[in-house]
């Protein structure tokens, strides 16, 4: 990474929009916060401002109100003078919705700091990406480590703790490596209470997604002598739950913890006519080829897509896809 070359360029920018995707997770989040106190120290003029609403579970990054959810009225005049947007971890740029329109708009130079892959093509004025790293908050914490004068602080190890919190399974998926455990350190010596930030993530189920995922436990369909298990979700199961289209977030990783199941699929038609497909997998197949050739994208082990049609047609194609890569990768 160079980071001697992104620092020029972040410090020589005087108003900087920091944004990620929709259905933002831990991550997106937490890098964004980690890089708005950074900034803040630095005396550049910034704002997080998000295409979707912050989910209550992140709430805790929020005590200084510095998520603010996208309004043209409100935040136009402001956009128009940014010589810089940071986007985090968002794989593909139309994840940013609203938010793309008025990057475009107004023409403003774009950051890409991830660790999604990209293609050679990408839309971005700099695309900074390492997919080695577990997360987009662990490339922040080089970038800190290397060109931060300033001791980091508690505001900043949040949001970074939650990133990698929360891309690594709380450290144990197979991408946790020493920077990971390094971060953590960090984190810990500046006062961080983690196992408060674990709690707010993941011991605050609402009723309702677990009644969900009741539901969803009673229709789990498994493949290929168990190898490949998959489930779908609809509005009415939504409905009858009382969930919203954030309570599923996790199920795909859930299903996958089931002994033998190398691959989890979750297809959740929400209502409109498309479908949101999650895929999983525990190492040993890779699940991204399946989600890029639906139009989606993603890390190896971890991918998704939104698909248009409903459910009915699309989890026959979803199925076959995967049984095919499976075969294919079996050889
Ligand atoms: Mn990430």
């Amino acid at each position: 990474m160079d980071w001697k070359n992104i620092n020029k360029i972040i410090s020589a920018s005087k108003r900087i929009l920091l944004t990620t995707h929709e259905n933002p997770d831990g991550d997106g989040l937490g890098s964004a916060s980690a890089m708005y106190y950074h900034l803040q120290e630095e005396g550049i003029d910034c704002k997080i401002i998000n295409c979707a609403h912050l989910q209550e579970e992140y709430d805790f990054l929020n005590k200084d109100q510095i998520f603010e959810l996208y309004n043209s009225d409100e935040h136009n005049e402001w956009l128009r003078q940014c010589d810089l947007a940071i986007i985090f971890d968002v794989g593909d740029f139309k994840r940013l919705r609203k938010i793309k329109d008025v990057i475009e708009k107004y023409n403003i130079k774009t950051m890409n700091i991830d660790h999604h892959p990209h293609p050679e093509n990408h839309p971005f004025t700099y695309n900074i990406v390492d997919i080695k790293s577990a997360a987009t908050g662990s490339m922040l914490f080089e970038y800190f480590k290397q060109y931060r004068s300033r001791p980091l602080t508690k505001n900043i190890c949040e949001g970074i703790y939650t990133a990698v919190m929360t891309d690594t399974g709380s450290f144990r998926y197979s991408n946790t490596d020493k920077t990971c455990h390094e971060i953590a350190i960090a984190c810990l010596a500046v006062g961080v209470d983690t196992s408060k930030i674990y709690q707010n993530v993941y011991e605050s189920k609402p009723q309702s997604s677990v009644r969900l995922l009741g539901k969803i436990i009673d229709n789990l369909t498994f493949e290929n002598d168990g190898i490949f298990a998959w489930f779908t979700i609809d509005k009415a199961m939504l409905d009858s739950a009382g969930a919203s289209p954030a309570d599923v977030d996790g199920f795909t990783d859930f299903v996958r913890t089931i002994k033998g199941v190398e691959v989890s699929v979750m297809i959740f038609e929400n209502g409109s006519d498309t479908c949101r497909i999650n895929f999983r997998s525990k190492g040993k197949y890779t699940v991204n080829d399946v989600a890029k050739a639906m139009g989606g994208g993603g890390h190896k082990f971890a991918a998704g897509a939104i698909v248009r049609g409903d459910k009915e047609t699309i989890i026959p194609q979803v199925v076959k896809a995967v049984k095919a890569s499976l075969k294919k990768q079996s050889v």
